[in-house]
């Protein structure tokens, strides 16, 4: 198959039946499958699907890779990223020694040096400054067991309160509004509703290039009899808009006045189940008010949208039978992030649409392991979904670690990565410890990151597998073992585990990260209340064993699964428990939810504010198992077009690489699909700009400048779209800071989830000349 062909050939099926067989490999020039001394399996790590993979092994090196046939995700097939992204490992520039800052520069050293050096450092800083001068700053690529370890030694180690992931970035909001709506996270659906739906809607939601095997799988229903009818609503007409039924493009940063605008059909056609609502649900009454407010008309021009278009995506809705909801990005990072998040939730509860085959949501989870580093409480909740606001919760997950409550932290909300990096600013944070993660492209306004990671009251620890633009910022640079060169468990968007087997050795010196983290506790001998080993594990499995007992009872319940049962299963959906051991398809079958106030992971939030609902109120109107729905208004965004900034600025997602490009850039068919940075605009703006295709651009913004090369696409006049994966470590000239798309996005998060706008911007395009292209 060509790098450029996608999705790859059709396998139609009609709605009930079986996803067929398609299986996909890719080998090594001059391999061939006779080569193959053995196939080990795993599943993907560059996207959220998880699909189950197979590596091929030759002499100890990958030589190629194949979907799993049997797996159920993705039966067989492969992204296009994970058909070429394997070639990364073997990459020349690996890290595979630890480095220390001496005299100003990098220079390689041994692990006792380094691990040392840190081990003193938190030391030093625990007796002289306490617990809040240490933070960490994690991922959503590690795997399962490093999240709990790491999770264990942050809050009843060091006792920190500063301990979150770059999902902060990603899917906080997803979290936030499962959260806000059934009381915990955990994701209702399964990927299979897209096997049973009548309607898919996907809100601010590229499938086809950032889940592509789930694409072939709607594609699949689409090319049979009976297919499914989509609503796409992005202001891209993407490819997914391309086949939808109705394509709502609203401008961005309006996702709340739209998710209105259509709630208020709904209920005015009285597209609604009365007895659902009456059984299980609160808040009805003051959603029906409120959105009685967002007429088409009204939105319409809120939102740029046809009033009739409002009205034809409302009845899409409406109609189904079996309607599958999927949200993303273009709702998890623009404005009023949770509020429209809710509403996706609150339309399936106005329907009545859970837990049956085709009634799905999912509350996409972006990265491979985002679901894990939320569940372990390396992100801004206590391990296992607890409430951090209740004291019982607290208490409960002391237990289990054998610690005093008071040990781990609950005076405040686990601190949310964009605060971390204040308060280092601020200089209280004396020590970031960043595991699998490149916040020196990733995050928004770069320059202000950049004097953040380079001040020198912090002392900065970055582990990684590359030396990234955050690595080379670094005091103390750790060399991790990749995906693939370890072992460890990991969960997808629909609460799917699998088992990912070590397959080749790690290259030189470097190390699993959950080697590292327990290296670490070691050396800060770290104990329980009985004077016993903290974290006393000498294996990812017997991580597994703990966390499946910090697991037990609560929503993500591990205790029915084992790494035996994974590899004879495959794959298995949490919840797994003695009287569930095949998992768990979908949540709320029971029209049960996790809200009741001694169950709940949060007490919540308002939707416009971020301000928390204290316990004593929540208990007085304890919703008892029953859903919130919760509405709220539509506001401005922060930044709007101006004259002197005239675009809306958006950033996202090219299919062919993943992120900051340390791993994608390094396959060279996925470099080769795209090796610079563009930027997409309109037909009419660029005619307006003078611009033509492929001429050399500048994007400002009141922050900074990005040069790239003008797109003519398919996109809203008045809106820009940047790809933000390129960064730096492979220009020529990295101090010109000029490519990446986070010099010009905004420090601004959502009130409730934290998590940053990355899709809010205002910003100014202008032709450069056309003799300075190529002169990067
Ligand atoms: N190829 C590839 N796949 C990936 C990744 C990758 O880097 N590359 N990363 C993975 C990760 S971590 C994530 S989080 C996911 C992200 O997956 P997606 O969310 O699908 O990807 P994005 O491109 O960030 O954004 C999706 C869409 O949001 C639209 N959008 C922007 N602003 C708005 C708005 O205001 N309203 C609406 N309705 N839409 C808007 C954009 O036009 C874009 O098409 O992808 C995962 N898969
Ligand atoms: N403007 C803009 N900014 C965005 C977004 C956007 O849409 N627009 N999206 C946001 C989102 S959704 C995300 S998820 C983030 C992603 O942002 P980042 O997390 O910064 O992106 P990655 O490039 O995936 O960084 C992961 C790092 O982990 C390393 N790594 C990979 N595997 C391992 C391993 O096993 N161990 C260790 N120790 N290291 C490993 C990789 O080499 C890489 O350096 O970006 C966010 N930033
Ligand atoms: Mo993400």
């Amino acid at each position: 198959m060509a790098v450029t062909d996608i999705w790859g050939p059709r396998t139609p099926y009609k709605r009930a039946q079986m996803w067929p067989r398609r299986v996909d490999t890719e080998l090594a020039a001059g391999t061939t499958s006779d080569d193959v001394d053995c196939w080990v399996p795993t599943a993907s790590v560059l996207h959220s699907n998880g699909d189950g993979l197979e590596i091929a092994v030759r002499r100890g090196r990958i030589v190629g890779i194949r979907g799993r046939a049997d797996d159920r995700i993705n039966r067989g097939r492969l992204d296009v990223k994970d058909r070429y992204g394997w070639k990364a490992n073997a990459s020349p520039d690996r890290l595979s020694t630890p480095m220390v800052r001496k005299d100003g520069e990098l220079v390689p050293t041994d692990w006792d040096t380094a691990m040392s050096r840190i081990a003193e450092h938190a030391e030093d800083l625990l007796n002289s400054s306490g617990p809040s001068s240490i933070g960490f700053y994690t991922s959503g690529q590690l795997f399962l067991e490093e999240y709990y370890a790491l999770s264990v030694i942050a809050r009843a180690g060091i006792g920190t309160n500063h301990l979150d992931g770059n999902t902060r970035l990603c899917t906080a909001t997803a979290g936030e509004a499962l959260k806000e709506s059934f009381g915990s996270d955990g994701q209702p659906g399964t990927l299979a509703d897209v096997d049973h739906a009548d309607v898919i809607a996907l809100f601010g939601h590229n499938v086809a290039e950032t889940q592509s095997v789930t694409w072939m799988r709607i594609l699949d229903r689409l090319a049979a009899p009976d297919p499914p009818k989509l609503l796409c609503v992005d202001p891209r007409t993407t490819a997914v808009a391309r086949r939808a039924s109705v394509h709502l493009a609203p401008l961005p940063g309006t996702n709340l006045a739209l998710m209105n605008g259509l709630l208020r059909e709904l209920v005015v056609n009285g597209w609604i189940d009365d007895e659902f609502i009456r059984e299980h649900t609160v808040g009805f009454e003051d959603l029906s008010d409120l959105v009685s407010q967002y007429p088409p008309e009204r939105v319409s021009d809120i939102c740029g949208v046809g009033a009739d278009d409002i009205r034809h995506g409302a009845r899409l809705i409406g109609e189904a039978q079996r309607l599958l909801s999927t949200v993303l990005q273009g709702f998890y990072q623009s404005h009023q992030a949770t509020a429209s998040a809710v509403q996706v939730n609150n339309i399936h509860l106005l329907r009545g649409m859970l837990g049956r085959p085709g009634c799905g949501v999912l509350q996409m989870n972006g990265q491979p392991t985002a679901q894990n580093t939320r569940e372990c409480g390396a992100d801004g909740d206590l391990a296992g979904f607890r409430n951090w606001a209740n004291p019982a919760h607290v208490r409960e997950l002391a237990s289990v670690w054998n610690v005093d409550a008071a040990t781990i932290p609950h005076f405040a909300p686990p601190t949310h990565a964009m605060q971390i990096f204040r308060y280092a600013e601020q200089e209280s944070l004396k020590m970031l410890w960043v595991s699998a993660t490149n916040p020196a492209v990733s995050m928004p306004e770069l320059r202000r990151v950049r004097s953040i990671l380079s001040k020198e009251s912090l002392f900065l620890v970055v582990q990684d597998i590359f030396l990234t633009e955050t690595g080379m910022l670094a005091d103390v640079v750790l060399p991790a073992a990749a995906w693939g060169e370890k072992v460890g468990t990991f969960t997808n968007a629909d609460r799917t585990v699998h088992l990912s087997e070590k397959a080749v050795d790690p290259p030189g010196g470097a190390r699993a990260d959950l080697d590292i983290f327990l290296d670490f506790s070691r050396r800060m001998d770290f104990r329980d209340r009985d004077g016993r080993p903290l974290t006393p594990w000498s294996n990812a499995e017997a991580v597994f064993e703990a966390w499946k007992r910090c697991s037990a009872g609560r929503l993500c319940d591990y205790s029915g699964m084992s790494y035996a049962g994974l590899r004879e299963q495959g794959s298995v959906q949490w919840p797994c428990t003695d009287t569930a051991p095949g998992g768990t398809a979908r949540l709320y079958a029971d029209g049960r939810f996790w809200t009741a106030a001694d169950e709940c992971e949060t007490y919540g939030k308002d939707l416009i504010t971020g301000s928390p609902v204290d316990a004593t109120r929540y208990r007085a109107n304890d919703p008892k198992g029953r859903a919130l729905i919760k509405s709220a208004d539509y506001e401005t965004p922060h930044e709007p077009p101006s004259a002197q900034y005239p675009f809306a600025l958006i950033t996202g997602r090219t299919v062919y690489h993943f992120h900051t490009r340390t791993k994608t850039a390094r396959a060279p068919e996925l470099n080769g699909a795209a090796p610079e940075v563009w930027v997409e605009l309109s037909a009419a703006d660029a005619a307006t700009h003078g611009i033509r295709d492929g001429d050399p651009v500048e994007i400002r913004s009141p922050r900074s400048t990005v040069r790239a090369a003008a797109r003519i696409a398919d996109i809203r006049p008045g809106v820009l779209f940047l790809p933000f994966h390129y960064g730096y470590w492979d220009v020529e000239s990295p101090a010109a800071h000029d490519r990446a798309a986070n010099e010009l996005t905004l420090t601004d998060w959502d009130p409730a989830s934290k998590q940053p706008i990355f899709k809010t911007a205002a910003a100014a395009i202008a032709l450069l000349s056309r003799e300075s292209e190529g002169t990067r």
